[in-house]
């Protein structure tokens, strides 16, 4: 542990076995642990209250949750345990709350294959959560000449009909978050960042680089009130970039309702042993070599296999063809990282047909992890009492003996292993 939030600390510097109040590790590793997720669900709460959606009850959540890690107001360890479970729920609520913001401004999300590379012309390329700034962008910038790209979190922006109808949405540049050095590098565009999971800039592009919204850099200029002028003034300056040839393609924008236009099928195939089983591949991805894993799990997985994925966790494997079964694809790509919900609806949908409880779907979940969204995410799925996830690519450091017991004893959560081994284990 270390706490350092009261004038009681140990030698003026911080508790790093127990506090001098009494606070034991595992009390404030569970504290830090609903700020994480408090931090998640405030992400998607600021992007639903940005396009006009609130629900109270969240907001309440989030300051008795808040409030609940002040000094010597809770040192329960079990209470602290209902509480994270308490922020899987609100974390849902608000994932709810963001995804029918997103459909009522946005129309439901269709499928869209997206080229990735780039076209003649100026560019933009947008990097972040926001959809409420692309979309203003793309309206600033119609009739400019400019195109805009997505990058990382944004790329399922082309799946919501009143975003793909701007058409010089031009596609895609690079991948998850952490090549943006390598592609802000490469293209020679104005970029703005809107969210979290921005670097501080290479010298080589801090001069195009700009942030909206919460997203700030030092000595880079912030976007105000969505008055874009500064970077399509820069786009244009720098001129155009060149039309790169045969530039391949990935497919985002799966909603819940094209997922269950397919219900039927999907039982059908299901019962004939056409598929038989579904994955949810998915969360952050990182740069630690252990992530690899994902791309191998998915590589490996038998032709009768479905998987769902979601946030920049795709980028491991979404460059994949692997093909269909009689209609349904394979890989499923249903979002951002807050597009979870369109994952969990999904699973909820499937207890329904097929009358099974959720532990019982031939169903499992391989998540990776970075950051606090992620872990609001992971109590949403804990809330949901589901079981026998795997978590990597590494452990995360607040799991100290006694939360590992807890997972393991109550949900079965597994580290990652090798691939092919967790495969053989899953499927029997
Ligand atoms: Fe990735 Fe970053 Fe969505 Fe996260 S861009 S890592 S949980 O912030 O956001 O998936
Ligand atoms: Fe130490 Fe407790 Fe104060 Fe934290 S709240 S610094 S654990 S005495």
């Amino acid at each position: 542990m270390f706490c350092y939030q009261c004038s009681q600390t140990a030698k003026g510097t911080g508790c790093d076995v127990r506090g001098v109040c009494g606070k034991v590790p595992t009390v404030a590793r569970l504290q830090d642990n609903l700020i994480f997720s408090i931090k998640g669900i405030s992400a998607y709460n600021y992007q639903a209250n940005e396009l006009g959606y609130k629900d109270e009850s969240i907001d309440e959540f989030l300051t008795k949750g808040m409030y609940s890690t002040l000094t010597n107001v809770n040192f329960d360890v079990e209470d602290l345990i209902k509480l994270g479970l308490d922020a899987g729920e609100a974390n849902i609520k608000v994932m709810r709350l963001l995804k029918k913001a997103h459909i009522e401004t946005y129309g439901e999300p269709e499928p869209q294959v997206v080229e990735v590379g780039s076209k003649k012309g100026p560019g933009i390329l947008v990097t972040g959560h926001d959809m409420k700034a692309i979309e203003e962008l793309l309206k600033q910038t119609e009739g400019t000449g400019i195109n805009v790209y997505t990058h990382s979190e944004m790329l399922p922006a082309h799946g919501y009909p009143e975003l793909k109808k701007y058409e010089h949405l031009a596609g895609q540049l690079g991948g998850p978050w952490f090549d943006q050095k390598k592609t802000f590098s490469k293209y020679n565009v104005a970029i703005l960042a809107t969210s979290n999971c921005v670097l501080l800039p290479k010298d080589d592009y801090s001069d195009r680089i700009f942030t909206s919204g919460v997203a700030k850099l030092p000595g880079i200029m912030q976007i105000e009130n969505y008055d874009f002028t500064p970077i399509i003034n820069k786009a244009l300056e720098l001129g155009d970039l060149e039309e790169e040839e045969n530039k391949p393609t990935v497919t985002t924008g799966f909603g819940v309702s094209t997922i269950l236009s397919l219900a039927d099928k999907i039982k059908e195939l299901v019962e004939a042993g056409k598929i038989r089983r579904f994955f949810l591949v998915g969360g952050c991805d990182s740069p630690l070599p252990q992530a690899r894993y994902y791309r191998e799990f998915v590589e490996k997985l038998p032709e009768d296999t479905v998987v769902l994925t979601l946030a920049c966790g795709k980028y491991r494997f979404n460059d994949l063809d692997l093909g269909d079964i009689e209609g349904v694809p394979r890989i499923i790509d249903v979002g951002q990282c807050n597009d979870a919900i369109v994952a969990v609806d999904v699973a909820l949908a499937l207890s329904d047909l097929f009358g099974l409880e959720l532990n019982d779907l031939p169903l499992t979940i391989v998540l990776s992890w970075m950051e606090q969204k992620a872990v609001a995410i992971f109590w949403s799925l804990l809330y949901l009492n589901k079981k026998d996830m795997l978590l990597g690519p590494i452990l995360p450091a607040w799991v100290n003996d006694d939360i590992a017991d807890f997972l393991v004893n109550n949900y079965n959560l597994t580290p990652i292993g090798d691939p092919e081994e967790d495969i053989k284990r899953i499927l029997g």
